[in-house]
């Protein structure tokens, strides 16, 4: 043989070992056994710190649940775990995990589960399709770490994720993630309702605004406010946070925002570079993910909004993250003035007539109750509060108002004209615009009815003819 034929059939030798043989895994047997910690949203399961594979154990039960999906809106939600979105997974690469899926008794549909961290048939679909009652077991390699949505592949597959089944995997790389003092669980899912934003009582899914993508609700754990109030985010000034972000869908990518924050690292797409620093807005799509991370320097309630705003104020993708500390005027001021600046010319601003099609009038209370709250959320709640309690320095409050109580006339001349100028309202003082809000009688009747007998208020009802009268011809 010559002596090149020989270094070349020596290198066929080489490359086979080195490209040609089959990675080598190790049997799960030896690996020490451990059951997952699963979280409820905001929470997330803690940190791994063993740095070799185990052998986990998750189960996971589906249900089928009637819950809220806003105030006086419910909705009858498919769940993986009893909420949405499901709760959050956590394991290591190289873990080789056995998943247990239960479907509850008295769901009415099989379900089952594709994560997307599973390498396989329907990442796991297959081998968890489970009819009601029953339990399925299949087991997986962590093979690839990142941040994964995992979702129910049921026929009607936009269906059941449409009703809430959804959630986040976290596969920990070999050497995990830098601590951080804070970690929390989003997810932004869309829904579709029979009737519009709002609309009280037990709402329907609608396919057909499925189907043309015009979800009704756009929110950030499963619920409108899931994330607001007593239930806002919490951190301390000098605090490093992080959030494991997903899309659940079915339709709606994020335009994911703090307002007031800027994310110093993404993990964009939920993989496993930073790939970029300093970002305003990540763009998340549907079974989709990306992990964020920010310090915080100012105390401050930051917002977590789809920057597609109209989502944020009209459709519920608002969530709050409260942040107590020392203030540092060196890096915010707050506002240091604030004059009257009426150019000549000037008057309130009147927001454009909705154009929508002439209504029945509400007859008695009760419907002018209704009535008055739909026309509440869609027009007044951005300003004024859901909850009606206003914003120190900028809203009023409407609960509790004696400004709102003391003079009825007064209150219908500020909602058919808006308002500017100073005013005292519980003993505070106001100095902001409201802009005239085109609403017809009927409307300020049924809104001012309900403002005038919510949150403690008690009046009395508010016609039509009354607002009429006070309207200038
Ligand atoms: C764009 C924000 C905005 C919207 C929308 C808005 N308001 Fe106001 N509202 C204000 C501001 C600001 C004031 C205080 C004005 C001032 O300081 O002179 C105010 C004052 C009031 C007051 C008197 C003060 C009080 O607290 O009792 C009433 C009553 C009121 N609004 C009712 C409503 C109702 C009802 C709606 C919906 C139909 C509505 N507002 C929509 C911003 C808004
Ligand atoms: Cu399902």
């Amino acid at each position: 043989m010559k002596p090149q034929t020989l270094l070349f059939a020596l290198g066929l030798v080489l490359c086979a070992s080195v490209f040609g043989k089959k990675p080598y895994y190790p049997d799960p047997k030896s690996f020490p056994a451990e059951t997952a910690v699963l979280t409820y949203a905001p929470k997330v399961p803690p940190a791994i710190k063993r740095k070799v594979p185990a052998r986990v154990k998750i189960d996971l039960e589906t249900k089928e649940i009637t819950a809220r999906l806003a105030d006086g809106v419910e909705y009858n939600f498919w769940t993986f775990g009893g909420t949405v979105p499901g709760p959050m997974m956590r394991v290591r690469v190289g873990d080789f995990v056995e998943f247990n899926l239960h479907n509850h008794p008295s769901s009415k549909m099989p379900h089952n589960i594709d994560l997307h961290a599973v390498i396989g048939q329907g990442g796991g679909a297959e081998g968890s399709m489970t009819v009601p009652g029953h339990s399925s077991k299949f087991s997986f390699r962590a093979l690839n770490p990142g941040l994964y949505i995992y979702h129910c592949a049921t026929a009607p597959v936009g269906m059941h994720i449409a009703n809430g089944m959804y959630g986040l995997i976290y596969v920990e790389p070999e050497k995990g993630l830098p601590p951080v003092d804070k970690e929390f669980y989003v997810v932004q899912s869309d829904f579709y309702t029979a009737g519009a934003f709002g609309a009280k009582g037990l709402q329907p899914f609608s396919m057909d605004k499925a189907l043309k993508e015009q979800p009704d609700y756009v929110v950030f754990n499963g619920s409108v406010g899931a994330l607001t109030g007593d239930k806002a985010l919490k951190a301390d000034v000098g605090e490093k946070v992080r959030i494991f972000f997903g899309v659940g869908g079915p339709n709606i990518a994020s335009n994911f925002h703090v307002i007031g924050e800027i994310f110093d690292r993404v993990f964009t797409e939920g993989g496993t570079k930073v790939a970029q620093e300093n970002v305003q807005t990540t763009v998340v799509p549907p079974g989709g993910s990306a992990i964020i991370e920010f310090k915080i320097d100012i105390p401050s309630t930051y917002i977590l909004v789809d920057h597609a705003i109209f989502r944020t104020f009209n459709k519920g993708a608002l969530g709050m993250l409260k942040v107590d500390g020392e203030k540092d005027p060196m890096i915010y001021t707050g506002k240091q003035s604030d004059t009257v600046y009426l150019p000549e010319g000037s008057t309130i601003q009147t927001m454009p007539a909705s154009g929508a099609p002439a209504k029945k009038a509400a007859r008695g209370m009760s419907e002018r109750m209704s009535a008055g709250n739909a026309v509440y959320v869609q027009n007044c709640a951005a300003c004024h509060q859901p909850d009606g309690k206003g914003l120190k320095n900028a809203f009023p409050p409407l609960a509790g108002s004696d400004f709102l109580m003391a003079d009825k006339k007064r209150a219908i001349r500020v909602v058919l004209e808006g308002l500017a100028g100073k005013i005292e309202v519980n003993g505070s003082d106001y100095d902001g615009v409201m802009p005239a809000l085109s609403l017809d009688d009927e409307d300020i009747a049924n809104v001012l009815t309900y403002v005038r007998n919510s949150w403690g208020n008690k009046g009395d009802e508010v016609s039509a003819s009354e607002v009429g009268g006070l309207r200038k011809k």
